[in-house]
């Protein structure tokens, strides 16, 4: 017998990933709804390659007793309507915006990272998925600190516009084409020309001069890994469609030489080690879209401070850093606590 599973939100590029991803890993699924606001109901959603279609239901009149789990990719404006209410109900939400990620009671997971934290999920029957940017470099980070202890992090990423929904995508995609047309129009959706440009700010700004983006990455780091590791963000958009890339400068209390961390990168869950120190002997963005790795490239000692390394760290936003963690946090709590199939 396997699980009745709702996906909230199905129709944004998040919802959509988290069909696909539903369907390519054959989750035990008995019975799939797929709701959203009132806009896209009765519109049809394709459960990835399988043929089968999913008619959306309104969810401000959907009845969640009776489901297992949901899969929430609806913004914190409507989570904070629609979780509670479907939490009571008995059906565990896991969240992919950030409303809750902070919240001491509901756990905040990355399957490879910090799995043993989702025991705490019946405190509010609500768990939280991380910011892209977040979950993809703990999962880097995670098996280098269970051997050297990292102390310190400076990240500076160079985040895709698929992070900023579809608007930013067809942003990025309409001003590229006017400009070859010689036709340049305003923005909208970024607070700059995204076409043909990078832009420092992701979120707003905060009263110390980071922006939202950064201060998730630093509050998240320290909740889903070791609240000891200190750690300093810029988050830059940049003009590629899907996938972000990192560049992380990692400073260890003990000694770790790039030999060491590739060895260790190597076999750590989630990563995929592409390391060849040579002409396109690394990954980028492009080739990481659709897979379920988290790359790591570069990996090189840092000889300007103590037990230093750089890397370069690439992923598919839609999926770790937010579909895909949400599939292996479902199927986390599937093995650890309902199980319900096998
Ligand atoms: C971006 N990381 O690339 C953001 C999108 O807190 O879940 C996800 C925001 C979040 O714009």
């Amino acid at each position: 017998m396997g699980y009745r599973v709702v996906v909230a939100g199905a129709t944004g590029n998040v919802g959509r990933e988290m069909l696909n991803i539903l369907a390519e890993r054959e989750f035990p699924a008995d019975e799939i709804a797929v709701v959203a606001s009132s806009r896209s109901q009765g519109l049809m959603v394709d459960y990835g390659d399988t043929g089968k279609q999913f008619k959306v239901q309104n969810i401000e009149h959907f009845d969640w007793n009776g489901w297992d789990m949901a899969l929430f990719a609806i913004g914190s404006e409507a989570t904070a309507v629609y979780a509670p209410i479907a939490a009571k109900a008995g059906c565990t939400v896991i969240d992919n915006s950030s409303l809750y990620r902070m919240d001491p009671d509901v756990p905040l997971i990355v399957p490879e990272v910090n799995p043993e934290a989702i025991d705490g999920f019946r405190a509010k029957n609500i768990i939280a998925n991380p910011n892209c940017s977040t979950a993809q470099m703990v999962v880097v980070l995670k098996p280098l600190h269970d051997v050297a202890r990292i102390k310190r992090v400076v990240v500076a990423t160079y985040q895709s516009v698929s992070g900023a929904g579809k608007q930013g995508m067809d942003e990025l995609f309409e001003q590229s084409r006017n400009i070859f047309v010689g036709d340049p129009a305003e923005p909208h959706k970024f607070t700059k020309q995204i076409a043909f440009n990078v832009i420092p700010h992701i979120d707003s700004f905060l009263d110390d001069g980071s922006t939202k983006e950064e201060w998730k990455m630093v509050v998240e780091t320290k909740k889903i890994l070791d609240p000891k590791i200190k750690l300093v963000a810029t988050c830059v958009r940049v003009p590629v469609f899907v996938g972000h890339s990192e560049a992380i400068n990692i400073e260890f209390e003990d000694e770790m030489s790039a030999e060491q961390a590739q060895g260790i990168l190597r076999e750590a869950p989630g990563v995929m080690l592409i390391d060849k120190r040579e002409d396109g002997g690394y990954i980028t963005p492009i080739e990481c879209v659709g897979e379920f790795a988290t790359f790591v490239s570069r990996v090189r000692e840092d000889s300007t401070v103590e037990n230093g390394l750089t890397l370069w760290c690439v992923s598919d936003n839609l999926r770790k850093g937010a579909a895909l963690n949400a599939v292996q946090i479902a199927e986390l709590l599937g093995r650890r606590h309902l199980k319900k199939a096998a």
